[in-house]
């Protein structure tokens, strides 16, 4: 199956655990915004780094990081990458677990309203990994303005500062350790060459509960969709079609 080990996926079942009850911490705790954004940011295990140990966008490869993630750096001048690792499932074909990674790196700027949007150069990309499809490795443009609702950074007495990011439609990113104080990224301008193929979808897609669309033809775009159901559910699915599998 490809490398989607049975390890990772209950790494994943319990992230999806822990990103629930973060969530009502959030509810619970008020103060934020206590250092800068700048520096590098990543979730979980914090094997997801943004910078060169991920992403080599003059071939377009990654490096696999050990477990999924997401990590985001911010430059204090208005520069961003983004690197992220995830796992999502089909919910009527559980076994299909599609592994994505993502590379994108570019501007971004804090409305006065407290949003945060990030605009790539252009030159992000994605591999694609669908059992199920007819092409099970898709390498694919990635570019996508995101737009973060709001965002907050709390102190934890033990690991320091965290960093809460929401989803243009309010869905937390898992919350993100303080890596480093200084940015991790690769040079802030464009890294390879991109034919503009495709154009981005109107509007903003959710990219932590992405879900693709089969993967028939490479020449085709991204095309992002909300996952139906939530995050846990997909997992415990999957999860279960794995142990189905295995038996
Ligand atoms: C991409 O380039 C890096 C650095 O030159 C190299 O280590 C890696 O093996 C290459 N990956 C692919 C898939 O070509
Ligand atoms: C899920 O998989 C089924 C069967 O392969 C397919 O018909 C359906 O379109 C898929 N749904 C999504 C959201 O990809
Ligand atoms: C802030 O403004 C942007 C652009 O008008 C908008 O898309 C976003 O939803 C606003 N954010 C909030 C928290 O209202
Ligand atoms: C990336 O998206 C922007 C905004 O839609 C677009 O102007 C630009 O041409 C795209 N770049 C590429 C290389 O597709
Ligand atoms: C009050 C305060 O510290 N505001 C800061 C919140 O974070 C942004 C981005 O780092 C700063 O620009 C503000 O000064």
């Amino acid at each position: 199956m490809h490398s989607l080990h049975f390890v990772s996926l209950i790494s994943l079942l319990l992230s999806s655990l822990s990103q629930r009850v973060d969530a009502q911490q959030i509810i619970l705790d008020s103060i934020h915004n206590l250092t800068s954004l700048q520096g590098t940011w990543s979730t979980g295990a914090q094997n997801v780094v943004t910078g060169s140990g991920f992403a080599n966008p003059a071939n377009e490869s990654f490096i696999y990081p050990k477990t999924t993630g997401k990590s985001y750096s911010f430059t204090n001048d208005g520069f961003f990458e983004i690197a992220r690792y995830q796992f999502t499932s089909n919910g009527t074909t559980p076994s299909c677990i599609i592994g994505t990674l993502d590379w994108s790196h570019g501007t971004y700027e804090i409305l006065d309203n407290g949003s945060i949007i990030t605009t790539p150069f252009g030159d992000g990309y994605q591999q694609v990994q669908d059992p199920c499809a007819a092409n099970s490795n898709l390498i694919q443009n990635f570019n996508f303005t995101e737009l973060y609702q709001s965002w907050r950074i709390f102190q934890d007495p033990v690991t320091g500062y965290k960093l809460h990011l929401f989803e243009f439609d309010g869905t937390p990113v898992e919350p993100q350790f303080q890596v480093s104080n200084q940015p991790n990224m690769l040079p802030t301008q464009i890294l390879r060459n991109v034919t503009p193929a495709f154009s981005t979808t109107n509007g903003f897609v959710s990219t932590g509960h992405r879900m693709l669309r089969r993967a028939g033809s490479e020449t085709g775009a991204a095309s992002p969709k909300l996952a139906a159901g939530a995050g846990l559910t997909v997992t415990l699915c999957a999860f279960v079609g794995l142990i189905m599998l295995a038996l």
